[in-house]
């Protein structure tokens, strides 16, 4: 392609709406341009990125048996009714109505379309398992769209869906989309970890997360410094033995505490640390009160407090409902003295503490020398706060570290949620009528080419690995106006396209300064400049990654390129 007659806009300045290198990045690079806010046009060395991306997923998509169907973006509401989830989301799920006023939305995932397509055309055990997936345009209507494409309202996904006749037949198909990803994210030359994200059970997960590795992610992973172990934060389980200290539990006592409402102003006030406190923390669950207890030093996981309600709608509770509840400031909650229909329930590490200072739900007093058991009663122990840096691997192995993720695919055993809902049924071979028993399997292909840039760059701009470079070859003719140059340039750039290499060719009458600050921008792997001396028949080769320099004839140019490309 010759750069003069294409459109790469690339762009000295940094935009100053771009926090993170990937935005910036692609921005400046002339990939992509917001058309709104989290919505954006792919301009052509995007489009390719893209497109060698897609390739790759579908060639190892192929391979596992999957087959590629496309469905519409725009879905019935009728559907998400049958499936009861058209209640469950917000404005995130975009709606509209078509010109007979019936409504519709715009596909934010295709559970109900896939499903309610397998019913109506799949009958019989005989035609099971299959895996049908799609590369198509998503729409979510985030609150916040940022870090450009990695968090936008409109995305491209590659969504697959299993349909099985049984738990081991989905364990199958899930081990082989779990098999095809990481394929993928290997060809794709990524950091990555396939992290569990259910509720951490080990052993026996239904969902995964892969997760590439870089400081922007806007998940964390726990992971373990010795094990194959690695969590999601939100649902990692922490498996410490505790142990309760020896010391003699002292009275209670109640103490006037004026100002005092942090974890450092108590520490500061009873010279006491925070691993001996018990913070209090309200919810309400389906407006019900609901205290929840841990050890000072600790947070509490709101997902696991979730789980222990798996239909409740857990929130905390506002000051307004601690008023209303507990009579009395945050701040001052403790599990003392409560009224008889709070429910409470707490960490396991608040089981160990002696002598511990908590609220005395009571402005302005605290209690010290508390006591689980002795003095406050609680309905249930249990895993509930996050895990830590430093706490003990769940396996057993190691300790656990954190990284920040970006989540590019995720994995799901859904069972029948969706075949029993919208009756996607088949006759075993019984002539018995089963649900279906299903998997959805998605991989968010805009987010992933922004990922690969994330791990992918430096000070001069980006550095994409060859498996989805726009381009294999950025071939610079220095000075247009020197004979020599532009007549060896041409003649090179036909002889490396004969030899089925994509060219990009930077024949513009610009200064040669612009030409190699573009080509470090754009970020092709290889670059051929061809310069003062190709009278001589010599050329100068640079490899981008490692800024390696070569002055090669022109006779051996191909295969010193073939080299260097397989070195890649
Ligand atoms: C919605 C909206 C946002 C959503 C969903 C539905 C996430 C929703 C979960 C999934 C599960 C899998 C198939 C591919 C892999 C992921 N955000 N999810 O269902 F209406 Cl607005 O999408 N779907």
């Amino acid at each position: 392609m010759k750069q003069s007659s294409y459109f790469i806009p690339t762009m000295r300045e940094v935009p100053a709406d771009a926090e993170i290198a990937s935005h910036q990045l692609m921005l400046r690079a002339g990939m992509i341009r917001q058309t709104a806010s989290g919505i954006y046009s792919y301009l052509p060395l995007g489009k390719r990125v893209l497109k060698k991306v897609e390739e790759i997923i579908r060639e190892e998509m192929d391979a596992s048996g999957a087959i590629e169907v496309l469905m519409p973006a725009i879905q019935p509401a009728e559907l998400w009714e049958e499936s009861g989830r058209l209640g469950d989301y917000g404005p995130e799920l975009m709606r509209l109505k078509d010109r007979h006023e019936r409504d519709f939305v715009l596909g934010a995932t295709h559970e109900e379309v896939i499903t309610s397509l397998v019913r109506d055309d799949v009958k019989s055990y005989k035609k099971l398992p299959i895996n049908l997936y799609q590369i198509q345009t998503k729409y979510r209507d985030e609150r916040r769209p940022r870090f450009g494409v990695l968090r936008s309202r409109e995305f491209i996904m590659k969504d697959a869906y299993s349909f099985d006749t049984s738990k081991e037949g989905l364990d199958v198909s899930y081990q082989k989309m779990y098999d095809a990803y990481t394929r993928i994210f290997k060809r794709f030359g990524l950091d990555f970890r396939a992290v569990e994200a259910d509720s951490g059970a080990i052993g026996g997960t239904d969902t995964h997360e892969f997760m590439v590795l870089t400081e922007v992610g806007e998940d964390t992973i726990a992971y373990s410094d010795q094990s194959e172990f690695a969590a999601n934060i939100e649902i990692a389980p922490v498996h410490v033995n505790y142990t309760k200290s020896d010391e003699t539990e002292e009275a209670l006592e109640k103490v006037e505490t004026p100002n005092v409402k942090t974890i450092e102003d108590l520490e500061n006030f009873f010279k006491q640390s925070s691993d001996r406190m018990i913070k209090a923390i309200l919810y309400t669950v389906n407006e019900e009160p609901l205290l929840v207890l841990v050890r000072g030093d600790h947070e509490v996981n709101e997902i696991k407090v979730k789980n222990l309600f798996d239909k409740g709608v857990v929130e905390l509770a506002s000051p307004e409902q601690a008023k209303q509840f507990l009579n009395c400031e945050t701040g001052y909650i403790g599990p003392i003295g409560l009224p008889s229909d709070i429910k409470v329930v707490a960490d396991v590490a608040v089981q160990y503490v002696v002598n511990a200072i908590c609220g005395a739900n009571e402005l302005g007093f605290h209690f010290q020398n508390v006591n689980p058991e002795r003095d406050f009663t609680v309905s249930t122990f249990t895993d509930l706060r996050l895990i830590q840096e430093g706490d003990p691997s769940p396996d057993g192995k190691g300790t656990i570290r954190f990284a920040k993720g970006i989540e590019v695919g995720h994995v799901f055993k859904l069972g029948t949620k969706y075949s029993e809902a919208l009756g996607a049924n088949y006759l075993d071979d019984q002539g018995k009528t089963q649900p279906m028993i299903m998997g959805c399997y998605g991989i968010g292909v805009s987010r992933t080419v922004a990922a690969i840039v994330e791990q992918s760059n430096d000070e001069n701009g980006l550095l994409w690995p060859k498996s989805v470079s726009p381009f294999d070859i950025h071939l610079i003719a220095i000075n247009v106006k020197d004979e020599a140059q532009l007549k060896l340039a041409d003649k090179l750039y036909d002889e490396l396209r004969a030899n089925r290499l994509d060219v990009l060719y930077d024949e513009r009458p610009e200064r040669a300064g612009v030409k190699f600050k573009d080509a470090d921008l754009i970020g092709l792997p290889i670059r051929i400049g061809v310069g003062k001396k190709a009278a001589e028949g010599i050329v100068e080769v640079k490899v981008r990654k490692t800024g390696e320099m070569l002055e090669v004839s022109v006779a051996e140019l191909n295969e010193t390129i073939q080299t260097l490309i397989s070195k890649l």
